[in-house]
């Protein structure tokens, strides 16, 4: 697990530097899910890709910018799902993105999520890795990721992130977000995953949501490589997690780009959630 700890690393400095130096125009080509992909998201996912060569123990790779998984040691451990750069829309306004990783063990199975990692490039760049019950929280210093301290979520928060386009938001769900609103939850939402729940993570909790919508019933984050890793993050971090309906760390992708609605809070939040969506 070092070694691919140290890999992200690696590629996390590389990536930074890219960010600070290269041109953000569009590209001809499309991912998996059809965004059209920035000459720095094919650049990234490229940097990610050669750090994780050098690693012995990973044995395949699913990257969203690529639309097929791709073996690189078939006999090795770990197999891991990755989002390059998250977000990569918001560069050109200077707001800060990310990238997510998944570590699973044996397969790309929810029941094998071993651990989980993010980088944030903001004023700062820092890394969160989840992994043996504890969420570790690390700056980096002078090229050297140092850590800081462990992150802890509070049973209640009080940031809410509300995502996806309002007007095609069940009733419901429009109710419940208002409702946090009503309780003096303060809004906080940039649009990007990786900074929205970090602050979430940072300050104590709150609710970060997408749910599904009328035009995306199944959600639009990715399972493997973007609603996993959280999912496993704010649990180990003493928080919570669920689709609506459904606990995220027991359902299976059946696709390797497939999406999920998707919840990750303290646990007052996901309970209110779960309540909610009960009722529905
Ligand atoms: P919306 C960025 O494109 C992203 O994939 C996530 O980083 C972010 O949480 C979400 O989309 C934002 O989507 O529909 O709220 O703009």
């Amino acid at each position: 697990m070092k070694e691919i700890l140290s890999a992200i690393e690696r590629a996390a400095i590389r990536i930074k530097h890219e960010i600070d130096t290269k041109d953000i125009e569009y590209s001809q080509q499309m991912n998996s899910t059809g965004d059209t992909q920035l000459q720095l998201d094919i650049k990234c996912d490229l940097v990610v890709e050669e750090e994780f060569t050098k690693a012995e123990t990973i044995n395949t790779i699913v990257s969203e910018e690529q639309e097929h998984s791709l073996v690189m040691n078939k006999d090795a451990k770990y197999f891991v799902a990755f989002d390059p750069l998250d977000g990569s829309s918001l560069i050109d306004v200077n707001l800060s993105v990310g990238s997510i990783f998944g570590i699973y063990d044996g397969s790309f199975s929810v029941k094998n999520l071993v651990a989980a990692c993010y980088v944030v490039y903001g004023p700062r760049t820092e890394l969160v890795f989840a992994h043996d019950g504890e969420v570790k929280f690390y700056l980096l210093q002078d090229g050297v990721f140092v850590f800081v301290k462990n992150i802890v979520l509070k049973e209640k928060g009080k940031l809410n992130a509300p995502g996806g386009t309002q007007q095609n938001w069940p009733p419901y769900h429009k109710a419940m977000v208002d409702g946090l609103f009503q309780e003096g939850y303060r809004l906080r939402y940039s649009g990007g995953m990786v900074p929205d729940l970090h602050q979430i993570l940072l300050k104590g909790g709150g609710l970060f949501s997408y749910p599904s919508t009328s035009d995306k019933p199944e959600g639009k984050l990715r399972m493997l490589y973007e609603a996993l890793p959280f999912a496993f993050i704010f649990k180990t971090a003493g928080g919570d997690q669920t689709d609506g309906k459904n606990d995220l760390l027991t359902m299976e992708a059946k696709h390797i780009h497939d999406t999920t609605p998707c919840f990750f809070g303290s646990k007052y939040e996901i309970a209110r959630v779960k309540d909610v969506y009960a009722g529905n």
